[in-house]
């Protein structure tokens, strides 16, 4: 059934980028290097969304979900990435708002997958799950409201910052955290502490773009996208590769 299931869902994937991929960005410069990392990124992607979606046959059911919510976030980056770049090359503005809207359903897709991780070698309460889910809100949330303007920016700021503090609390000592520890075998510690990292190093760059872009005054648009891009390249696409070499390790030790 699952295998019927990605018949279809492959070619819907693609369908549905399609016409978005058509009319991108009629205009691109040689020289608009923010606009070809849109480009580059975009592509780089779709390919991984097809990755991610094909290797689920070679992986354990259990593993199955882990891979497909990886082809899910890199579809829904995929898409926004389209927009964004259109956004950019058309009037050189930076595209917060599809930003935003990328990260809200993306960021929730890569915590679950701390779940989903711990979930496939042992039994995890579903509290784990809602407070990663709570955390990430309460970050997107307070960030996206000092960033369009609605609350003070500095306010903003804060409430996002106590969301990532939460999410970083929960993976590193709570409950999550002392799972990982305790009942997880080599291999899933090991992309487990990986995934928790790119969390904290990977994942601060988006706060650091908020303060020098709105705080300290200081960044320029072109910097704050290249910066924000390549932070997509590994808080999506590489958290997405070690998930799926976990999945195809300890589905081949158990085979
Ligand atoms: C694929 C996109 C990802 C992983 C985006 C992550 C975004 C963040 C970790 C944003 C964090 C923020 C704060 C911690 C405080 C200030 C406001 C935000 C939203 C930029």
């Amino acid at each position: 059934m699952f295998k019927t299931a990605m018949k279809f869902a492959i070619p819907t994937a693609v369908l549905s980028m399609s016409p978005v991929v058509a009319m991108a960005a009629e205009n691109l410069a040689q020289d608009d290097f923010v606009g070809i990392s849109f480009w580059l990124i975009s592509m780089a992607l779709v390919a991984s969304t097809a990755f991610f979606f094909l290797e689920t046959a070679r992986v354990q059911a259990k593993w199955k979900t882990s891979l497909v919510v990886s082809g899910l976030v890199t579809l829904v980056a995929a898409v926004h990435y389209f927009y964004m770049r259109d956004v950019w090359v058309a009037t050189g503005d930076t595209p917060t708002v599809y930003r935003y809207i990328d990260w809200l359903i993306t960021v929730p897709l890569l915590m679950i997958e701390f779940y989903l991780i711990l979930r496939a070698i042992t039994n995890v309460s579903g509290g784990v799950f809602w407070r990663l889910t709570i955390g990430t809100l309460i970050m997107l949330i307070g960030g996206y409201l000092g960033e369009a303007g609605y609350i003070n920016v500095t306010l903003g700021f804060v409430i996002g910052m106590a969301g990532w503090a939460y999410i970083l609390y929960e993976i590193f000592a709570g409950e999550a955290g002392k799972v990982a520890a305790n009942d997880a075998p080599a291999s899933v510690k090991s992309a487990y502490s990986t995934m928790r990292w790119i969390v904290t190093i990977g994942w601060a760059i988006y706060p650091l773009g908020y303060f020098f872009g709105y705080m300290a005054g200081g960044a320029s648009m072109e910097s704050l996208n290249i910066i924000y891009n390549l932070a997509d390249v590994l808080n999506k696409i590489a958290f997405g590769v070690i998930i799926w070499n976990v999945a195809v390790q300890e589905s081949e030790a158990k085979a």
